[in-house]
Order: structure tokens, then sequence, then C-alpha cells
């Protein structure tokens, strides 16, 4: 798979927009500012592809990059944003309901979790969903630059200890950790699509 032949396909704000046509999808899930976007743009070695921003919120579409004809992966809009208006909720989760529901091409959901921070109430119903649901996940731990090592192993441990079987892959957006383990998880996963 050619890692840099990628192109946005649709940014999609409607449930007709989403795409089934075959292709296994890849999708980063995450609580908004978790650095959805940013892991992307890592993954891809693309500094503007996906759009980033200090304000949360501002991914709103489910946004397909196609990548090599292969896989898509998919950046979804993120959840737990307090001050996004309840309009604004619906929207959300009639989107993404519908994206989850009966989507069989979904090869696996990169779980983004903040090192720092922990699991999110919002982070726990998220993953009791996808557990529940029996959709194929790892859960890539961001923003791993910003602990010393210390907090990194204490919140690393607990993290592993939450999930159990279920990987956690330190990540950072800013050097590059993790990125190779995150491919490797990603074409093991399009390639049993
Ligand atoms: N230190 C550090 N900052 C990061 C990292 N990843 C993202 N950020 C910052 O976190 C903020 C949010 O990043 P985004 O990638 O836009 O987050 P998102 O999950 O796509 O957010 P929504 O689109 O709102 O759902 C930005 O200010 C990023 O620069 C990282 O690995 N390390
Ligand atoms: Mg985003």
């Amino acid at each position: 798979m050619n890692r840099h032949n990628v192109e946005l396909t649709i940014s999609a704000g409607r449930k007709d927009q989403l795409i089934r046509d075959g292709l296994p999808q890849i999708a980063l899930s995450g609580r908004s500012n978790v650095g959805k976007s940013s892991a992307l743009n890592k993954l891809l070695g693309r500094k503007h592809l996906a759009r980033v921003s200090a304000q949360p919120g501002k991914t709103v579409t489910i946004n397909y990059f196609c990548l090599d004809k292969a896989c898509y992966l998919v950046d979804l809009p993120g959840y737990g944003f307090a001050r996004r208006s309840e309009a604004e909720k619906q929207v959300w989760s009639r989107l993404t309901d519908a994206y989850f529901r009966e989507n069989s091409q979904l090869a696996l959901v990169l779980q983004l979790i903040d090192l720092k921070t922990g699991p999110s109430r919002d982070d726990e119903t998220m993953l009791r969903f996808l557990d529940e649901a029996g959709i194929p996940f790892v859960v890539l731990a961001t923003k791993a630059d910003k602990l010393n090592a210390t907090n990194r192993k204490k919140n690393l441990a607990a993290l592993e200890e939450r999930l159990g079987q279920i990987p956690a892959v330190p990540f950072s957006s800013l050097t590059g950790e993790g990125a190779e383990t995150a491919w490797r998880l990603i074409e093991g996963a399009v390639g049993q699509a």
C-alpha cells in the first residue's frame, strides 16, 4: 500500500453521503480535541490534509480519505464537546450512529484516548459500545509527548489494566511515536478484510 497516494473522497455531513462501496474502512474515533485529525496527518505524512484546530469541535463531518484505492481512513467528528448546542449534538449522534450501524466495511477502529487524562466518561461509553457491538478496535494513547517517564508508565499501565486484551499504543503526532505500530495494525486489518 502506497501511504502517500491519498485523497479526500468526501466530507460527509449527511447519512446518504456515507460510503458503502466495499473498500475496507479504518475509522479514527475519540473525543473532540484528542488528536484524531493530527494523528491522521502524521500517519499520512501530510501536515494539513485533515483540519486541526486548537478549538475543539473542528471536525463536524465524516471525512473519508481514500488510501491507494485500497481502503479508507475515516476521520470521525469528536464527541464530548460541551460547548456544542443540542442541535449540533443531535446531528453528531445521527451521523455517527448511521456510520457505525451495519457497516460491514469497518475493518478497524482506532480509538484515541488522551494518555495524560485517561478515559473520560464519554470514552468509557464509546469503549463499551465498541465492545458490545463486536467492532474490532485498538487504542492509540495520544499526546504521549506531554508526559514525563514516570507518569507515562503509570498512565499506560492504568490504561492497559482497563483495556485487558485490547492493545494500547502510546502515540504522539508531534514526535511520530506509535505511527509505525499503528500502520502495522491498519495494514493487518485491511489485509484481513
Ligand atoms: N502535544 C501534542 N499535541 C497534540 C497532539 N495531537 C494533537 N495535538 C493538539 O491537540 C489539538 C487538537 O488536535 P486535533 O487533531 O484537531 O483533534 P481532533 O481529535 O481532530 O479534534 P476534533 O476535530 O474537534 O474532534 C491541536 O491543538 C493539536 O495541535 C500530540 O500528539 N501532542
Ligand atoms: Mg478533527
